[in-house]
């Protein structure tokens, strides 16, 4: 029923129509119908089917900047322009999260098998992968390419691309898997590999699309928004790591993996702030190995060492930081501060 349609509904009822217009792509290349069918269902295994707060967040941040009241208040044609875009911030995380869970060497995703866990996929999941970001990059010539901030667009889903894979190659070679060492780990390491890895992509993205659809373009708007995303983004990565440990795979979707994969996560690198030495002893003998016993034991630890509270604690401290943040935005170019409180809303205590 269309009167009871939540946003996240009607979000994904833009998707269909877009896997078509892929799909058709590949065909005038005369692509044959088994290789279509293969990008389909790697478009469908990866792209629906998680929160979609990213691509949501886009329709919503721009409703705000009108100031509309909700999101219903956009004309359709203006709505199907700023879900094209959210679906192409949600085909950029598909491209990262096929490739990081190979990387990671994770199970599950979203509740299913990783994309290159599934039968018959394994490694051709590398070129699924760049055919997802491709996707991106056809979506907005096919929509986009009349307007004025085309180019805008196409230079910020660049950056923010390299911005991840800069954050990806740092979350990779600070836990290398044949040499535990857990002197390379500081919070102050954590904190640059998470801005890189997931708050430009997950956070300021979503928001500085919104920006260029709306006019709002002044740099020292863009910087506002940037000023406060980077910092909510690195929150929410600390909540990602947090919740691999603390987190359900019912709740989360994911089986957890940082203690195993030597990763520097934030539970670790708190631990490390607050241990004995026969505390730190244990980690260093336990931390990325690959064994459910040596992982189990860090777990353990981490309960002990209740650091489970210290991450609450954070919470609200961050909590605060970032509403003071929020209060010093300056309105007087059209930026909202409205946006970054909406933002901060989804992402506050949350458990899945
Ligand atoms: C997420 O890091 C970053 C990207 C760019 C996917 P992660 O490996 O902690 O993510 P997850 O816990 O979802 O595997
Ligand atoms: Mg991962
Ligand atoms: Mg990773
Ligand atoms: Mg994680």
């Amino acid at each position: 029923m269309i009167g009871t349609a939540t946003p996240r509904d009607k979000f994904l009822a833009e998707f269909p129509s877009l896997v078509e217009e892929l799909k058709s792509i590949l065909t005038n290349y005369g692509m044959p119908a088994e290789a279509v069918s293969w990008y389909e269902s790697s478009l469908q295994h990866n792209t629906p089917g998680g929160k979609l707060n990213r691509g949501l967040s886009v329709v919503d941040t721009y409703a705000i900047l009108k100031g509309f009241s909700s999101i219903d208040e956009l004309s359709t044609e203006e709505y199907k322009k700023l879900a094209i875009l959210g679906w192409c911030i949600e085909l950029l995380q598909a491209y990262f999260l096929v490739a990081d869970d190979m990387m990671d060497q994770s199970i599950t995703r979203r509740g299913q098998p990783c994309w290159y866990k599934m039968p018959n996929v394994g490694d051709i999941a590398i070129n699924d992968a760049f055919m997802l970001e491709a996707a991106i990059y056809s979506l907005l010539k096919n929509h986009f390419k009349q307007e004025k901030y085309y180019v805008d667009l196409l230079e910020l889903f660049h950056e923010v691309t390299l911005q991840t894979e800069l954050g990806q190659l740092l979350d990779l070679i600070t836990a290398p898997e044949d040499h535990i060492d857990l002197n390379k780990f500081s919070l102050a390491k954590h904190s640059f590999i998470v801005r890189f890895k997931t708050a430009y992509y997950s956070f300021y993205l979503p928001v500085a699309l919104a920006m260029y659809v709306a006019g709002i373009t002044d740099p020292k708007d863009l910087q506002q928004a940037r000023d406060v995303l980077i910092p909510l983004g690195e929150y929410f990565q600390v909540q990602d790591d947090y919740l691999d440990n603390f987190g359900t795979p019912e709740q989360i979707g994911k089986i957890g993996t940082d203690i195993q994969d030597n990763k520097c996560s934030w539970l670790i690198n708190k631990a490390l702030e607050i241990v004995t030495p026969e505390q730190r002893k244990l980690l260093d003998e336990n931390y990325g190995q690959k064994d459910a016993t040596c992982e189990a034991r860090v777990k353990k630890l981490y309960d002990e060492l209740k650091l489970g509270d210290y991450y609450h604690a954070y919470e609200e401290q961050t909590a605060k930081d970032i509403t003071a943040l929020i209060s010093k935005v300056d309105e007087s170019r059209g930026f909202k501060k409205d946006v970054l409180t909406a933002f901060f809303k989804k992402v506050y205590k949350r458990s899945k």
